[in-house]
């Protein structure tokens, strides 16, 4: 292990502990993941795909944009919500299309698997951040991985030409929506499955990466109250399933790292 991991797993235990404000109780947080207990790698994820894909309620892709203002609400300025990639406060009033406003970023690029901006995969809260148009346009549907120059459009992000690297404050969010959106797409219901691999290879398929670089971003970036505030409001007042990575980090490591192998 590696102290900049041994670093962020302190991390996390001391922001579980510090965790203030967040309306889940550690009972309820039980008993939702009730029928884990003892599982690991596939057999955690089967587990865990069968909890987080029933009794979900899919919103429309319009339904997206009141969502977000309350997901992803800036708790200095209610009327605001917070981007993803540069932490830039807007009014949440000044979205659509054009290139002063934000917009809908799917972390999962859309055309990865080509679910569009159909129900679930494409309208899925848990994968769905605010930002300016001209970032989301320069993210495009890029793979995730370090390196590279400084976006154009972002400050503290990275991009070459098949790759994008969020800023250190976002990293781990990032990461957490990928590994969500693999275990809840399992071909089900006439949608994607879902895959991580290592490749940076920005096709079409129903796949995205890069695998090692995700995981690193995990241990780095823990989960802090904003990220798990959004996840409470979407389990409590919109989707009715959890992003579980975001509760248990370390469920990601159980079960992605043997998928790297
Ligand atoms: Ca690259
Ligand atoms: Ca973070
Ligand atoms: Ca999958």
């Amino acid at each position: 292990m590696t102290h900049r991991r041994v670093v962020a797993l302190a991390t996390t235990a001391l922001t579980g502990l510090l965790a203030v404000g967040v309306p889940q109780s550690p009972a309820a947080a039980a008993d939702y993941y009730a029928g884990t207990s003892g599982k690991s790698g596939e057999a955690l994820k089967d587990a865990l795909h069968d909890i987080i894909a029933t009794h979900v309620t899919t919103l429309s892709y319009e339904q997206v944009w009141k969502a977000l203002g309350e997901t992803d609400r800036d708790p200095a300025k209610p009327q605001n919500v917070i981007t993803l990639y540069t932490g830039a406060s807007m009014p949440w009033s000044q979205h659509g299309s054009a290139t002063t406003q934000w917009n809908r970023e799917h972390v999962w690029a859309k055309s990865h698997g080509a679910f569009g901006i159909a129900r679930g995969a494409g309208t899925d809260l848990h994968h769905l951040r605010p930002e300016k148009v001209p970032i989301n346009s320069e993210r495009s549907n890029k793979d995730f991985d370090d390196g590279g120059p400084l976006a154009e459009t972002a400050p503290g992000n990275h991009t070459d030409s098949d790759s994008w690297e969020p800023g250190d404050a976002v990293k781990g969010d990032v990461a957490r929506m990928i590994f969500y959106m693999a275990v809840r797409y399992e071909g089900g219901d006439g949608g994607p499955d879902l895959e991580v691999d290592d490749a940076t290879s920005r096709d079409k398929k129903p796949r995205i990466g890069r695998l090692s670089a995700l995981l690193e971003w995990n241990a780095e970036d823990p989960p802090d109250h904003f990220e798990r505030n959004r996840n409470e409001v979407i389990f409590s007042r919109y989707q009715h399933n959890r992003n579980p990575f975001i509760d248990h980090p370390e469920w990601v490591d159980s079960i992605f790292e043997t998928a790297r192998r």
